[in-house]
């Protein structure tokens, strides 16, 4: 903890205390578009604490939630162009919904059910979109770098103006797969934005024992590029310091490195406690910087919200969220054959005759077992 607080003084900043911002630093963003990311952070959290409960009420399987660190990813993700990438973690919802994920969609991959657009094969929370340009989640830690990094470079070769945005932890700055991609992009300059969320925890692993340098930005200079440690609980510190990485990266300035400096609220995942490593007064003290609330003292200050409309919208959303819920959440799983398909254009033998047996299996057991 030591180290991360010494080098606190050195995060870039916009929002002051109380919601005051200094005039040099206001990014100017339209009022429509400060109400769009507040719209979106407060919509994040609200779906993860639906989905946390749903879990625990055994509805769900398994979910991963982005609670504190709203800011870092809907802010560096409202930076981009549609035309841009987003090569996600596993927190970036927020990020995917930003750039039009439909909410249906992500709670039908959750369910994994037959209305999911990946067919209930992949674990929840893992979505992708082509058409959003929104890589597919990889689970294994840092993996989704080095595809960023050549998602980056095909942009470049085939001469788009595409810039790529990926989302990492803290934890991930450990793996092979993030020296390698960083060392790559310095040296060939690919229009690639590297967004760690330094939330301080890779599950039980505190940030102190994930590396021996004062921070995370640093490491960008060892690969000859520009790294920025911002305050990842201030959403316009993130979008400005964002903005101006994109827009580099587009002029052909090579990459950059953000460090988001943040801090994860909730458990890793619903598969763990984090009693069990770390202590409460930490997570209450991380809870009053609260990105959320942060933001909406500023926009109070600027008198475009108030209690009332928070009300109203927290309403509104969560109302969309139940009725998004109880649409989706009895539409049953894909048919079991469909395992087999999308594999290969066209299905060879063996899976043909899989498929045929996996028909005739399931109908025997819904004669055993009617739903
Ligand atoms: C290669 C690999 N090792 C270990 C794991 C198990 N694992 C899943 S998430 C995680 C922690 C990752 O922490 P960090 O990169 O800081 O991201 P955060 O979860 O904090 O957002 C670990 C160790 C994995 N998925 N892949």
């Amino acid at each position: 903890m030591k180290a991360a607080v010494a080098v606190e003084e050195k995060l870039v900043r916009v929002l002051g205390d109380g919601g005051r911002v200094d005039q040099g630093k206001d990014p100017g963003l339209a009022d429509r578009d400060l109400l769009t990311l507040y719209r979106t952070m407060l919509l994040n959290r609200l779906v993860d604490e639906r989905m946390f409960r749903l879990q625990r009420q055994g509805r769900i399987a398994f979910y991963i939630g982005s609670a504190g660190e709203e800011a870092a990813i809907i802010g560096a993700a409202f930076a981009l162009e549609d035309r841009d990438w987003v090569v996600p973690c596993y927190r970036e919802f927020g990020a995917a919904y930003l750039r039009g994920f439909p909410l249906r969609d992500f709670f039908c991959q959750v369910f994994g059910n037959a209305d999911d657009l990946i067919r209930g094969r992949q674990m929840p929370v893992h979505i992708a979109s082509p058409r959003l340009h929104l890589l597919s989640v990889s689970s294994p830690v840092g993996t989704q770098i080095p595809h960023a990094v050549g998602l980056a470079m095909a942009a470049r070769i085939r001469k788009l103006k595409e810039v790529t945005l990926v989302f990492f932890g803290e934890g991930a700055t450990s793996e092979g797969d993030f020296h390698v991609s960083m060392n790559f992009a310095g040296v060939f300059k690919a229009p690639c934005v590297f967004l760690c969320r330094n939330n301080q925890w890779a599950i039980s692993v505190p940030g102190t024992k994930q590396t021996a340098a004062e921070s995370i930005d640093i490491k960008a200079r060892a690969y000859g590029f520009e790294g920025i440690r911002v305050d990842g609980n201030d959403v316009l510190a993130v979008y400005t310091t964002t903005r101006k990485a994109v827009e580099k990266a587009r002029s052909g300035g090579g990459p950059t490195l953000i460090e988001a400096f943040t801090y994860r609220q909730g458990p890793h995942s619903t598969s763990d406690d984090p009693r069990s490593y770390r202590g409460e007064e930490e997570v209450e003290e991380w809870k009053k910087k609260d990105p959320i609330a942060r933001f909406r003292q500023y926009l109070e200050a600027r008198k475009l919200w108030d209690e009332d409309r928070d009300m109203t919208l927290a309403r509104e959303l969560n109302d969309q969220i139940l009725s998004t819920l109880k649409e989706v959440e009895n539409i049953g799983p894909p048919p079991p054959e469909t395992a087999v398909e999308d594999v290969y254009a066209e299905i060879p033998w063996h899976l043909r005759e899989q498929r045929e047996e996996i028909i005739r299996r399931a109908a025997r057991q819904r004669q055993s077992w009617p739903r």
